[in-house]
């Protein structure tokens, strides 16, 4: 425990590839690594023609690490870019340092900050699968996972340990839990939907104010913190808009760049339930100098999880730190401008998510005959009723209806 980690970060990239996005990357791995706990004791950067097959870095900033970490006293190396076995392989063996990737990183945060047992299961899924890609033969050795700190964390620490066909046996075992987690979750979804409860997700870059949004539109008080990664396990709550029926809305896990896809297909059980959301809302912290990286980084992922069809309202948030000129640099729409912390724009906001939910439903006319004219109150509960005539024959109303609403008022239709 005493340990503490003094890290060494390598940012790396293509020739190909903008030196200023190397940096940003670079300058978002610092701040995971501080959120992981470990102490930045120096950095480089390096633009390559070509990855390198045996060490991804090049010869000379190898020398280069080599003079860096009896200088800095530095007991690791953090490289942005996912590594091969074989290249963490080698350039431990060089080094005699573990040296970790950018993943490792990331994971390593999850399992501090998981809750959750579902949330435990998850992380220690996505480590397993991510030791597992990088087994090189029979080589289990890797500094990697000797001592302590930075990626040597997590719920299922020792099962790192263990070899291939043990792991293959363990991540079964994971999944099936995982996939009991999911059944009961389906169940409370179905229930929902069931009640035709409209559903909102939060989704967005790690930082950018999902659970500050949620705690603002819904009064409540979910964890949010200047940190990326606050929020790991998913949470729903009831959110009320003028004239329309009661909606949920659900804060989970962040985005952020170069998340390999397969650690995301690990956060399914969590994804899911934004995935069955009605509508996304996308969060974007316009305050920030990387707001587009960030904006394009979650709309990618949105696409590479098959949500693009969904509404979308993109949200700009941090609007009291930002500079209102740059409201007219932005693009997508539907958008509102807010700021969480202050409450401003939301009603506004507000008012847009209830028009999505409009958008969802059609306008029908209805007629119930006298006897049953007290159905009329039940369909007021659950939908708008734009107008209303009562006669002595009964009464004609004129509503929006999802198409489960749809459904269940069919006999009533005119
Ligand atoms: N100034 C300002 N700060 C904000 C605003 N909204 C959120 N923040 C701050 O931004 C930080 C991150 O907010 P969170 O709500 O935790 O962000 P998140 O998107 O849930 O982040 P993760 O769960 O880590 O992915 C916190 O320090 C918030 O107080 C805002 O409108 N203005
Ligand atoms: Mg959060």
């Amino acid at each position: 425990m005493s340990d503490i980690d003094r890290v060494l970060l390598v940012g790396v990239g293509l020739k190909s590839e903008r030196i200023e996005s190397i940096k940003e990357s670079l300058a978002e791995l610092h701040e995971l690594t501080e959120t992981a706990g470990g102490v930045v004791v120096g950095t480089l950067t390096q633009q390559l023609p070509k990855w390198n097959a045996s060490t991804l870095i090049g010869k000379g900033k190898i020398e280069t690490l080599l003079e860096l970490i009896p200088e800095t006293k530095a007991n690791k190396v953090i490289v942005d870019h996912s590594l091969s076995g074989v290249q963490q392989r080698n350039l431990e063996k060089t080094l005699e340092v573990p040296v970790l990737d950018r993943t490792v990183l990331i994971l390593d945060i999850f399992a501090q900050r998981a809750q959750t047992r579902e949330g435990k299961l998850q992380v220690e899924l996505a480590q397993i699968l991510d030791q597992r890609s990088r087994m090189v033969g029979a080589w289990l050795g890797s500094l990697s996972r000797l001592g302590g700190g930075i990626g040597t964390r997590g719920p299922g620490e020792k099962a790192l340990e263990i070899d291939r066909r043990t792991l293959g046996r363990k991540i079964d075992s994971i999944k099936k839990q995982l996939e009991a987690v999911r059944a009961r979750r389906a169940r409370h979804r179905n229930q929902r939907k069931k009640n035709q409860v409209p559903s909102f997700a939060l989704i967005g870059y790690t930082n950018a104010g999902k659970s500050t949004l949620l705690n603002q539109l819904t009064n409540s008080k979910v964890y949010s913190e200047n940190q990326l990664f606050a929020t790991l396990d998913p949470t729903t709550r009831k959110v009320f808009l003028p004239d329309s029926p009661m909606a949920v809305i659900t804060d989970t896990v962040g985005f952020i760049r170069k998340l390999p896809t397969k650690l995301v297909e690990a956060f399914k059980a969590t994804l899911e339930e934004s995935e069955e959301a009605d509508i996304l809302m996308h969060i974007i912290d316009l305050s920030s100098n990387e707001w587009e990286v960030q904006a394009k980084t979650t709309m990618s992922l949105i696409e590479e999880l098959g949500w693009s069809e969904k509404p979308i309202i993109h949200v700009y948030n941090k609007m009291d730190q930002t500079p209102a000129a740059k409201q007219f640099t932005v693009e997508h729409l539907p958008r509102a401008f807010v700021s969480a912390t202050t409450g401003r724009g939301i009603e506004e906001l507000k008012a847009l998510m209830a028009l999505e939910i409009q958008k969802l439903t059609e306008e029908f006319e209805l007629f119930f005959p006298i006897s049953e004219k007290d159905l009329v109150y039940e369909l007021d509960r659950e939908t708008r009723i734009l107008k209303k005539e009562v006669s002595t024959q009964g009464v004609v109303c004129l509503a929006n209806l999802t198409p489960q609403l749809l459904n269940k008022w069919r006999s009533y239709l005119t």
